[in-house]
């Protein structure tokens, strides 16, 4: 690791060393990182976080074998447009921002911390780009496996548990069993809280502990119970996961195309199998713009909202930038409108025009 101090191979150490500046920065750019590094952005993000935070120390975990489980698991990312290593260092990146917030200082064990940060960095493994929905109503074989239950995300942890099997990739070696078992205990509830049908009751429960938080003279939230931490953690990973339209807005709109590339090619796959399109994914008829303001208002604000008001004030900008890129979505999809308007006046004129010439 002495000649690759960043646990990946670069060919441009100086600009590497420059963008690792912004690793607790909310908006770091990893369509860059995935360059810089020669595709491991993964490997370099989360590997940069477990050292800063001194994981590696804490829990006496091989460098080596580290840096060997991080390389096999981002190769157990497909290469799919959205659900693909990028976005696992964003989301392993940007949990490491939200567990920084000024209100959550030392509310978490340490083992909590590393639950955390390998929840995100393994929470879509080997994701096929296809959703829960299409992979059951194919009867596939995954859905077969876990009973139509949180299909993807019970796939995403077995994957990830076992290549921890292996002697040469198992980070947890030194940790002690009982210490090891609440891990994983706190991996399976966070992981399986990305399931996007699990939203609304989680949002339910966030939006209760904001009626019911209490807060130290310092500003810090008090945390007493197990399960109110873990339901911040659930919470947390799920903002992560769901954090693409609070960032800067060339980076969200990077996101969006992917996202949509996604859904588009699992609504060709359907069409061709001669099964209904499901939402979103019919690429003939979806607005892309108007689907964004749509997440947005249903989805992401009510869920960054509670967040900022659980971690007020730390959250501030992150919700000021959220709110102004559903108004430039907005504005790109009513500039849509009209143009369509104007083409389809267009078209009208030019058909009677041609008619009127016909006569
Ligand atoms: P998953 O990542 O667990 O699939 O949940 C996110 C889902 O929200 C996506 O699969 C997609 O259906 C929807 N989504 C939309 Br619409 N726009 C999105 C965006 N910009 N970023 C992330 N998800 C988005
Ligand atoms: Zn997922
Ligand atoms: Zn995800």
């Amino acid at each position: 690791s002495e000649s690759y101090p960043f646990g990946v191979k670069t060919s441009k150490p100086d600009e590497l060393d420059n963008l690792m500046k912004d690793l607790d920065v909310w908006g770091l750019n990893l369509f860059l990182m995935d360059e810089l590094t020669e595709h491991r952005p993964l490997t370099a993000v989360a590997y940069a976080i477990f050292k800063q935070r001194d994981l590696i120390n804490i829990f006496q975990i091989c460098p080596s074998t580290l840096l060997n489980y991080l390389s096999e698991l981002e190769n157990h990312y497909q290469s799919v447009p959205y659900h693909n290593k990028i976005h696992a260092a964003d989301v392993t990146q940007s949990i490491h921002v939200l567990l920084n917030s000024k209100a959550l200082e030392s509310v978490f064990t340490d083992a909590e911390i590393l639950a955390a940060i390998f929840s995100a960095a393994i929470h879509d493994v080997d994701h096929p780009g296809l959703t829960n929905q299409y992979l059951i109503n194919t009867a596939s074989e995954l859905a077969v496996m876990y009973n139509d239950d949180s299909v993807l995300e019970n796939h995403h942890l077995a994957v990830a548990f076992k290549l921890l099997q292996k002697d040469t990739l198992n980070i947890f070696h030194n940790v002690p069993r009982n210490q090891l078992r609440s891990i994983r205990n706190i991996v399976i509830d966070m992981v399986r809280a990305t399931d996007m049908s699990k939203h609304m009751s989680l949002l339910a429960e966030l939006k209760t502990m904001v009626e019911t938080k209490k807060v130290a003279g310092s500003g810090i939230i008090e945390l007493d119970s197990y399960q109110d931490r873990i339901r911040v953690l659930k919470n947390m990973l799920h903002c992560a996961d769901l954090s693409n339209p609070t960032k800067p807005l060339e980076i969200y709109r990077n996101w969006t195309e992917r996202v949509m590339n996604e859904l588009f090619m699992q609504g060709d796959r359907e069409s061709s199998q001669g099964l209904e399109i499901s939402a979103m994914c019919d690429r003939h008829k979806a607005c892309i713009e108007k689907t964004q303001v749509g997440f947005i208002d249903f989805i992401v604000h009510p869920l960054w909202e509670s967040w900022s008001d659980l971690v007020y004030p730390d959250a501030q900008d992150i919700l000021d930038t959220l709110e102004k890129n559903r108004e430039w979505y907005c504005s790109q999809a009513d500039k849509k409108q009209t143009v369509d308007k104007n083409n389809n006046e267009k078209a009208q004129m030019s058909g009677s025009t041609s008619s009127a010439l016909k006569k």
